[in-house]
């Protein structure tokens, strides 16, 4: 299986997506169980056309027929060619069109992936990330030196953008053949993961007591329409978690009961509220403690 991208199909498919869903951008996150939390992630197994466009020159999905002969996972990759040689020159851009919220800073998020090239002379490729009014800017090292002759794993920062609204794209420069050599198989791209690493104990065992009081920073924030906040109470006891705004009016209350020791998730539902800063409140014994939480519509 084959498939190709091209610019006259990204179009069509940029205007679906623009048409269909904004402005209510859809963020997947969710959690595993170390911890790490993964905003999308792309195998190249499914349905990718979705996602994915080309600006210019030919990015190609499938199994690869040179190269490295078989994607990182799975039957598929995407790929400058699949089989023989990339063309020269070229400057191509695989775009993500669907953007994205990069996770919080604090969550020290990257951009993953795995990554086979065999380049010509003065060829190389790099990460790009552009935010919705800026112009496509480079994240990562230069991908050149001609091959790396194994899949290798990369890993791009993208903390500079925390809480950006963005898009990336892999990028593609060969300049015309030269003295040293014709061109190579090209660049191939597989298991891409945005993620981050929360640095607080998210994985929580009940099994456990709690040594202290402890009421967590709400996940995601800001957050739209809903958001998770944890809490550890060490003692059995009389708890209250309340949500106000800003004027300290009460919005919402998630919890008003006795509860045994142990960490607890609640789920607060924004939907019913307008944008703006809000504050919840644990109350358990003679602990009080007050965070802020944003809600952005
Ligand atoms: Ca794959
Ligand atoms: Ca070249």
């Amino acid at each position: 299986m084959k498939s190709f991208f091209t610019p006259s199909i990204s179009s069509e498919f940029s205007v679906f997506w623009h048409k269909v869903f904004f402005p209510c951008t859809i963020v997947l996150v969710f959690f595993t169980q170390s911890g790490l939390s993964q905003t999308w992630t792309e195998d190249w197994e499914g349905n990718w056309i979705v996602d994915w466009h080309v600006d210019a020159g030919t990015w190609q999905v499938g199994t690869p027929t040179s190269g490295p002969g078989i994607a990182y996972n799975g039957q598929n990759c995407a790929a400058t060619v699949l089989a023989g040689n990339y063309s020269e020159p070229v400057n191509s851009r695989l775009i993500r069109h669907t953007s994205f919220v990069v996770p919080a800073a604090s969550e020290n998020p990257r951009i993953r992936f795995w990554y086979w090239f065999s380049f010509a002379a003065d060829d190389w490729g790099e990460v790009q990330i552009k935010t919705s009014t800026g112009a496509w800017e480079s994240i990562s090292n230069r991908i050149d030196n001609y091959g790396s002759n194994a899949w290798s794993y990369g890993s791009v920062d993208i903390s500079a953008y925390a809480d950006s609204t963005v898009q990336i794209a892999f990028y593609f420069y060969s300049d015309l053949h030269n003295y040293y050599g014709d061109v190579s198989s090209g660049w191939y791209i597989d298991e891409i993961n945005i993620v981050g690493y929360i640095p607080t104990n998210i994985s929580v065992n009940q099994s456990i007591y709690p040594d202290k009081f402890l009421l967590q920073q709400n996940y995601p924030n800001p957050f739209n329409p809903s958001t998770n906040i944890k809490y550890s109470i060490p003692e059995m006891g009389f708890v209250t978690l309340k949500v106000f705004d800003v004027l300290g009016n009460e919005v919402a209350t998630l919890v008003n009961e006795e509860k045994p020791a142990g960490s607890y998730v609640i789920e607060f539902n924004g939907s019913e509220i307008t944008s703006g800063i809000y504050f919840y409140k644990l109350q358990a014994g003679n602990f009080v403690e007050i965070k802020k939480m944003i809600f952005l519509k």
